[in-house]
This record gives structure tokens, sequence and C-alpha cells, in this order.
């Protein structure tokens, strides 16, 4: 007998429901109830535009990344650390020269943390700051670019973690020193047993300095302080500005499985460093002056190239020798966060293994270092007694805090990794308030303006380190995702899921008008002050200078000139400096040839690029542009002859009647 439709409907049904049960099935907590009209709140309609750009660290991918907001669509990937063929950064000759450290040729790095510049506690939409963990790092990026123009080094560092985070008038971006080391400047030995850890490990505290007008960075002055481990930091800000405060961990100075080892006490410390006395210390020429070799990579926007150039020396301030200048706090369970609320009154510590978050008053470290209310001193530094400093502690609100962001309203909201919530509180009460589930494992979160002086608030982004069942499977590996509440009313809302690249850790993010009137569109090709640069078609050509060859080539809708090259031999290092002459927004062109072992240009309007090529056969080797620019993209091509090694074929190059006949 034949079944009836609706008996298959039900059989279809019941095997569905079968594979549910047994398959698909979501555990348990994994669908939250979203509220009619979500979608609504997070909706950017075609051809409208998002209210802020959310600055994104890309956490191992070592770049850092830009999405909107609400919609969570992602606009780019900016490259900061790590080499990006699409871009052809660390590729290009003129951008090699930025991943340039002591250590030699860097593609990659860990890149953890962004700051953007701020003026008077407030954004101020001019640069972003991003750390290296691995290889110790800063990099400035700029707004009207989004591009990276300057990485400097942080010398007698390693593991650069408790960065870049920035005072109030971004005088400075800090850098504190996660993985403690045997200092290796010039004179010290570092060769020495992993054992000897107490004597010989150290770890230092940098102060960047950012030049007010050029945003030039420079490693101003650093502090040595004994072994511990630095985590997190925050500048102080109004009364607390010309304070920095950053987290401690391992105040066991455990040398192996710190897991357990560096869990053994009640207490680490949140470390406070008065800056602007250890500024007065450096001009009454105090420091130590400490050689080392530490590169310092910019990038000349009349060039459009980098340059790299060794720094020698770093003033070093030992604050066993100089009073007034640091002071630990006790705080509970190896802290990571370490936030200073917008009024800069107090400061926030978050034990990844404690069971509460205690609050420390800024007046009150002041009064207890007045009235040196010690409990005792760590490596010849003064600790303040916890009671003395402690504002208060906000009771059992969840397991494994990580980091705190502010509203601007009184509110604070900490992260938990353990119970996955972010849970808000009232700083003056320490009341919690209300919580919400993140899917799952929270790290960092943010609050557009949320380490401000003046939070711009309305919404909450949760940066997840597991993903699990949230999005179609993609093998072992799945996306790493953000969620976007809304915290404009008492009550937290979940309104979005959407994936990140890389491994998202802080974040920023700024109302897009104050960013967006600065983008750059185009690079005033009479600018172009490239040593290679084709201004004008006419200008293309082709230079031998004994076994190098350089290609003056430009670039225009829809031709490469020359596109006829002949007189390449095998063995030859061939150069081909690529100009744009397009004048127009979003008109780059790309460049490739075949056989190239390194990446393809991409030229934006008005700039000059250089890709290096070494032939290694004998044959043609097409060359293209790489990007669509127009209905004859396709056209876009030209070829070079390669001859071989000792041949006699002359240099002849051209385009159209020009072409080597
Ligand atoms: S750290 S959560 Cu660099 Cu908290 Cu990542
Ligand atoms: Cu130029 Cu495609």
């Amino acid at each position: 007998m034949k079944p009836n439709i609706r008996q298959a409907a039900a059989g279809a049904l019941a095997l569905t429901g079968a594979l549910l049960a047994t398959s698909c099935k979501p555990p348990k907590g994994a669908i939250q109830k979203v509220e009619s009209g979500t979608a609504e709140k997070v909706y950017v309609p075609p051809g409208k535009k998002d209210e802020f750009y959310n600055i994104v660290s890309g956490g191992f991918s070592g770049q850092v990344a830009v999405y909107g907001l609400p919609s969570g669509r992602m606009f780019r990937e900016i490259p900061v650390f790590s080499a990006d063929p699409e871009t052809g950064w660390g590729y290009s000759e003129e951008t090699k020269p930025m991943l340039e450290t002591s250590h030699g040729f860097q593609t990659w790095d860990d890149q953890h943390h962004v700051a953007l510049s701020q003026t008077k506690g407030e954004h101020d939409g001019r640069w972003i700051f991003a750390n290296a963990n691995n290889t110790p790092r800063i990099a400035r990026i700029s707004f009207d670019t989004f591009r990276t123009e300057e990485i400097i080094e942080i010398p007698n560092s390693a593991g650069n973690h408790s960065s870049p985070f920035i005072t109030e008038n971004s005088e400075y971006v800090v850098a504190g020193t996660r993985f403690a080391y045997p200092l290796d400047d010039e004179g010290s030995n570092p060769d020495v047993p992993i054992s000897s850890f107490k004597e010989n490990f150290r770890s230092v505290l940098s102060m960047v300095s950012v030049a007010p007008d050029s945003g030039r960075m420079k490693v101003a002055f650093q502090i040595v302080m004994p072994g511990i481990d630095m985590d997190l930091a925050r500048a102080g800000k109004g009364k607390s500005h010309g304070w920095m405060f950053f987290s401690c961990y391992n105040s066991e100075l455990a040398h192996t499985l710190l897991e357990v080892n560096a869990s053994q006490k009640d207490k680490d410390f949140i470390g406070a460093l008065n800056w602007k006395k250890a500024e007065e210390y450096v001009k009454a020429g105090k420091g130590r002056k400490s050689r080392n070799k530490y590169l310092h990579n910019t990038w000349d926007h009349h060039t459009h190239s980098a340059s790299s150039k060794v720094e020698e020396e770093v003033v070093v301030l030992d604050p066993t020798e100089l009073p007034d200048l640091l002071y630990f706090m006790p705080c509970p369970k190896s802290p990571h966060g370490c936030d200073t609320d917008p009024t800069g009154s107090y400061i926030v510590g978050s034990g990844k293994l404690a069971a509460l978050i205690p609050v420390f008053s800024f007046d009150k470290v002041q009064k207890a270092i007045a009235a040196k209310d010690y409990e005792g001193e760590f490596g010849g530094i003064p600790v303040l007694k916890y009671d003395s400093v402690l504002h208060g502690e906000v009771k059992k609100p969840g397991l494994g805090p990580l980091h705190t962001e502010f509203d601007g309203k009184g509110n604070a909201y900490t992260s938990f990794f353990v119970t996955s919530e972010i849970v808000k509180w009232n700083i003056e009460s320490l009341q919690v308030v209300d919580r919400s589930p993140t899917f799952y494992s929270v790290g960092h979160m943010m609050v557009p303006g949320g380490c401000t002086a003046k939070p711009h608030g309305k919404y909450a982004v949760g940066y997840n380190k597991i993903t699990k069942d949230r999005y179609l499977p993609t093998g072992p590996e799945l996306t790493q995702s953000a969620q976007l509440y809304d915290i404009s009313g008492d009550k937290m809302k979940l309104l979005l899921d959407f994936p990140t690249v890389g491994e998202p850790h802080y974040a920023e993010a700024i109302p897009a008008d104050l960013v967006a009137p600065r983008s750059v569109k185009i690079f005033k090709l009479e600018d172009n002050k490239h040593p290679y640069a084709s201004k004008s078609e006419k200008d293309a050509k082709v230079v031998r200078e004994g076994n190098i060859v350089h290609v003056y080539m430009t670039a225009i809708r829809s031709h490469l000139a020359p596109d006829n090259i002949e007189g390449i031999k095998v063995g030859d290092e061939v150069y081909f400096h690529v100009t744009n002459l397009e004048q127009d927004w979003d008109v780059p062109h790309g460049f490739a040839v075949k056989g190239a072992t390194n990446a393809e240009l991409l030229i934006m309007p008005g700039e000059t690029c250089t890709l290096k090529w070494t032939p290694s056969r004998v044959g043609i080797a097409p060359f293209y542009c790489t990007d669509f620019c127009s209905a004859l993209h396709q056209e876009m091509q030209g070829y070079a002859r390669v001859s071989p090694a000792g041949s006699d074929v002359p240099v002849r190059f051209g385009i159209g009647d020009t072409a080597p006949k």
C-alpha cells in the first residue's frame, strides 16, 4: 500500500527528529531566545552605514581587523605583524623594512591588544596602537589610511602582553614583560641556568612616548623589577592621570609548571607606577643607560616606503633605589585584567582564579602611600596593605573574571571565562545588577569607548574563545566569534553573533563620525617622491645595471606600460616598480608575474610599489593586473622574455606602437 502524503510527512518528521536527537541537537543552553525586533537593531540596510568602527586584535593572525557595529560586518584586515600576500605587505620591497627586528626579518607575531589614541581621555580618531606579544613590539596604524606606519621593538623585554594601553593624552603607550627573563643588554650575561630564575630573571615595564603631532614612538624609559610576569595594564585618568596600573602574576617566581607553581599564593599584585615621577628622575639623570640593539621601523608618506633604523640605548630606572616611583597592591589570585573606571577613581583587578572582584580606590592608594601603610615589600618595592587600598569587593560575581569595561553610567561589565557570562555590576555599590550568558568562554569584552573617560556606551561585545555549535562546522577548527549585546536598557540583550578572523583579544570601538571623514581616498601623484616612480606613461622604461634590472612600470585602466619586455636573463634580479597612475578612489591595480616566489603587489592610486623577481627559467613570463579594475581588466596583461644567462638579447621594451618589433 502506498503511504499517503500525510504519513510520508510524519515519517520524514520522525526521521528529522531522530537525527536531531542523535547528531544535531545543540547542548543545553546553546539556544537563547532573542526578542522579536532584534534583527532590526543590527540590520544595516543596503546603502546605509554602521554606527561604529570596531577595531579588533587578531591574536595569532598577527593582524588587526575592522568590523562595523552593529552589523558585525568585516571591512578590512589590516596587515601589521604578519606578512600578507593579498596586499604584498612584507613582500614588496617598500614594506619589508617594517617587519625587520633585531632577530632578523619576521613575518608573524601574536597580536593581542589595541589602543586607540586619546585626547583628554577621549577618542580622537587618529591612531590605532597594537602590540606584538612574541617578539616585543608596538605598531602604530593610521586612521587616515588604515595602514601600519610605524613599528618599534621593545628592548629588555620578552612577551609584550601588557601593552599597548594608552595614557589620557596619548603621552605614552605601555609595554610590560610577560615572560621574565635575564636581561640581554650589552655587558650582561643572559646565558644562565633557568633554575637561577630568582637571581637573574627580571621584568621591565617600558613607557613608550608618542609624539603629539606625528605619533612617532620612542622608548622613553623603563622600570626594572623582580621577575614577576606582567599581564595587563591601564593608565590612570582624571585624578589618577600620571599613574599606570598593571597586573602581575607569578609572584611565586616559578620557572616551571606555572599552571600549578604560579598559583600557590593567595594574592599577586597590581603595580602602580607614578610615571610623572619617573619623568622627573629621567630628567635628573637618575637612570642607567642600557645599551641595546632594537629596531625602529617607520613609513614615509612621500616615498611610500619604509625604513628601518637601529636604536642603541634606553634609560632604565631602578625603583628599589628611587623612592615614590612604584608600589604594589595585593590582588587576589593571578590577576589578568586591570581596568580603571571612566573617572579614574577605581582600579578593578580580575583574578583569574578568584571568586570575587577587588576594586581599589585611587584616593585610598594615595592615602596609604602618604601614611606608608605597607604590609611588607616585594623585591624591594613597597606593598600597600590590601584593606587600606580597597574600595570593596564584588562578591560571588562568577568564576574566572578576565576583563572589565565601563558604560559611563556607573556600571562595570566583567567577562567571566569559566562561567561564560558577562556580569554587570555597579561600581559604587559593588552589587551585581545583571548577567548574560556568552557562547562560550568569553575572553575580552568591550563597550565602545569603555576604556576612556567618556564611554560611548550603547553596545557591549564579547570576544569568545570557544564557539562549539554556534556556526556551521568547518572541520577541526571552528570560527572565532564575537557577540553583540544591547546595553542601552537595564538588562543586557543579546543581538548578534558574528565570526572574526584570528583570535580576537582586546578591541575598541569608535564612532564612525570620528574616523570616516579622515579617510584618505588617493595618494596624490604629484606628491609621490618614490625614487623609482614613473609619473606618466612616457617615463616607463627598463634600465639594466649589471645583473639588476629596474622596470619602471605604470598602471592605468586598462594596461601596464611597458607590456612587452625583452633582454631579461636567468640570474637577473628584476625589480618591477609599478606606479598606479589613477587618481580615483577605490581603483587599485594589482601586479603579479609567473614564477615569482613572493606575492602580488596591490598598488593604491598614486602609489609606487616594487616586486622583486628572480627569473629561474628561460621563456616568456606573462604578467598581469590581479585586481578586477575595469571591463577590460582581463586585457591588463603583458609579457617578459627571459633569455639564458649570458645571452646577448638586448634590453627592449614598449607598448603598442613602441613594443619591440
Ligand atoms: S588577553 S582574552 Cu591578551 Cu585577556 Cu586575551
Ligand atoms: Cu588593473 Cu585589473
